[in-house]
Parts: structure tokens; C-alpha cells; sequence
């Protein structure tokens, strides 16, 4: 049976590139089969960012949920609920910890990119955060998971533990191999100082990104002064080999404004990009404002979101606690 799972961590604010990659992906997915869409929290004390922050934590929770609602994700219909209010998750994490080899975990180049050039003070989950990802897809039996593109290593691994747990345990089948969906135009959107960085949360500088709750006048400054090289446009898309920059605003415009690549680089070959990040602007301006003024909506009322994401909780526990009890009885507890 198809089902879909994602999530995002309540760490910052959402950005484009979470919108991009995923947020927008999931609306639609939700027309096709049926979705649980989760806010990660636990995943958000991996790093310092999130940890030891109890009062950003809450507010950050809250500030997805709303930018999930805002984007289209609808609660009565597709499951939305917080990590920690269903603790098999946790429980399944613990199975795969043990289910995963080091020498699997060691090759994760996300933990490498975010544990930096101090390893050793890295949290400890940081490091087994795959391995949590793997249980908050698989105590569901998803079989689809929309993610950008630097998901695929972690998708990879989670059917790496779902073939292992099924093998060791011999019950085969008994975890699906769950599907990454890599989709649309922008599936790694880049810093906008930055050809060479993904688009993050956690980026320093706030002129690297398009957060969601920003104002028309932060969006149009940010595409303005995004980084480009000195030339114009190119004529067609080979001209944007070794031009991150350009590839990257060109498939931010696409994906906004729902266009093909190629017919954006034939409306603006050979111009200057003064004129194009205008347009460029605009079209971001129209798209993401809405959802900034209905998440300030939504925001309003707290404790609506609260009741939202528990009745997501309740509905979500309901799948996941027969499934964690077939495993407790596999593995023997
Ligand atoms: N730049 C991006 N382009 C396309 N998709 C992206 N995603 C994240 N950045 C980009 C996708 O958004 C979802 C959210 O994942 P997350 O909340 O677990 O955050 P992350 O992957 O760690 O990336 P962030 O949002 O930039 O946070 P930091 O700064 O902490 O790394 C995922 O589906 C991801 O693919």
C-alpha cells in the first residue's frame, strides 16, 4: 500500500529551498496518495542550534506547523503531527542503532558537512541522526518519501537497514524499500552568495537564503543582490556550465513560476540580470507572500496549532503502535 512520509526540523525558519525541495512537493502528493508529514523535533536537538533551547524549540515547532498549513498541506486530511508525541519512533530508533553498521554510518556526508572540523564535539546524535530518519519512515511502512536532493544518502540507508532488519529477523518483506521522490525544477537550491552551498537554515548570513516569513521588500533585496558572474544570460543551457549562480536563479525562477528551464533561458538570452532578477522578484513575491501572511494567520493562535498537531499525534500513533509491536516481537523483547 503506498503511503507517503516526510518532515522537516524546527530548527530556524523555514526557507526556498525547503519549500522547493520538498514543502511544495508534499501538497500536491497529497491529491495521490496518502501523507504523513511530521515536524522532526527530536532531529532539531542534534545540533546546537536547537539544543538546550526550549522556548525557540516550541516556537519553531508551532512556526513549521504553520508553514506546512500555509503552504497547502491539509490537516483534516493528510496526518501532521510533532516527532515527539509518538514514541515509537524513538523506540525504532533504538532497533536500528543496532540494525545499522558503523561503517554505513561513517560514509553519511551530511554528519561530516555539519559536524564540521570538530568531530569529537559533535552530539552523539547527530551522528545516528540516519538512523532515526530511517525509524520515523519505516514505523509507518511509507514506500515514498518527497526530499530534496541531499536526502538521497539517508533514503539510500534506510533500505539499508529495512533489507538488513528483514533478513535478520527473517521476516522478509516485513519493511518496504521506501522510494526517495527527487522532484521538480529546483531539487537543491543553492546559497544565494554561494553558487558552491545548498540554500540553509543554519547559514550565517540571512542575505544567503529567502526565508518564508520574509516581506516583499527582503525578498526583492536578497534576489538582488544574489550573488551572479559578470555575464549576461546565456543563449541556451550549455551556457550555464560552470555557472552555478546563474543555474541556480534560473531554476528557482522555473520552479516558482512553474516553467520549463529552457523557455526562461530563450525570454531572457543574452540580457543583463538587472532586468531578469526584477522579474525574478516579482514572481517570488507573488508566490511566497501569501503563505507568509497565512502563516502569521495561522500564528495567532497557538494553541489551534497545538490541538492540530495532537490530533495528528493520535492518528499517527494509531498506524505506528501495531507496527512496533511486531517488532518488539521479532526481535524478542
Ligand atoms: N537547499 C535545498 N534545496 C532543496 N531542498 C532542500 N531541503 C533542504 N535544503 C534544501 C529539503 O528540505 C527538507 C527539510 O529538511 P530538514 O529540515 O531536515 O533540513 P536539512 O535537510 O538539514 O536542511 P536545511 O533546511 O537547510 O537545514 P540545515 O541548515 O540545518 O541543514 C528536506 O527534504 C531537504 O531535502
Amino acid at each position: 500500500k503506498n503511503l507517503i512520509f516526510s518532515g522537516m526540523q524546527p530548527t530556524n525558519t523555514l526557507h526556498l529551498g525547503n519549500y522547493l525541495g520538498a514543502l511544495r512537493n508534499w501538497v500536491k502528493l497529497q491529491e495521490q496518495m496518502p501523507c504523513i508529514y511530521c515536524v522532526v523535533d527530536m532531529h532539531a536537538i542534534t545540533a546546537d542550534a536547537g539544543y538546550a533551547k526550549p522556548k525557540e524549540l516550541q516556537a519553531a515547532i508551532r512556526e513549521v506547523t504553520a508553514a506546512y498549513i500555509a503552504a497547502g498541506v491539509d490537516p483534516a486530511r493528510s496526518i501532521l503531527f510533532k516527532q515527539s508525541d509518538v514514541a515509537a519512533h524513538a523506540e525504532l530508533a533504538w532497533v536500528f542503532n543496532c540494525v545499522a553498521r558503523l561503517g554505513w554510518m561513517d560514509r553519511m556526508t551530511q554528519f561530516k558537512e555539519k559536524s564540521g572540523k570538530h568531530k569529537e564535539r559533535a552530539s552523539v546524535g547527530l551522528y545516528t541522526y540516519p538512523t532515526l530518519m530511517a525509524a520515523d519512515i519505516l514505523v509507518y511502512k511509507a514506500t515514498h518519501v518527497p526530499v530534496g536532493e541531499d536526502q538521497k544518502q539517508h533514503l539510500e540507508l534506510t533500505r539499508d537497514i529495512a533489507q538488513k532488519f528483514n533478513n535478520d529477523y527473517s521476516a522478509p518483506d516485513f519493511f518496504p524499500q521506501p522510494e526517495p521522490l527527487i522532484l521538480g525544477t529546483a531539487t537543491r537550491v543553492m546559497s544565494l552568495r554561494d553558487g558552491a552551498k545548498k540554500m540553509s537554515k543554519s547559514d550565517e548570513s540571512d542575505m544567503s537564503r529567502i526565508n518564508l516569513t520574509d516581506d516583499a521588500d527582503a525578498i526583492a533585496a536578497k534576489i538582488r543582490k544574489a550573488r551572479t558572474d559578470p555575464n549576461p544570460l546565456p543563449d541556451d543551457e550549455k551556457g550555464l556550465e560552470g555557472r552555478p549562480e546563474a543555474e541556480n536563479l534560473i531554476n528557482i525562477y522555473a520552479a516558482l513560476s512553474d516553467e520549463s528551464k529552457a523557455s526562461i533561458i530563450t525570454r531572457y538570452a543574452g540580457q543583463q540580470f538587472s532586468g531578469f532578477k526584477n522579474d525574478l522578484a516579482e514572481v517570488a513575491v507573488a508566490k511566497l507572500t501569501p503563505i507568509a501572511a497565512k502563516m502569521r494567520e495561522l500564528l495567532a493562535d497557538p494553541a489551534e496549532i497545538d490541538r492540530i498537531l495532537e490530533k495528528g499525534a493520535a492518528r499517527a500513533d494509531e498506524i505506528a503502535a501495531p507496527v512496533i509491536k511486531e517488532v518488539k516481537a521479532l526481535v524478542g523483547f
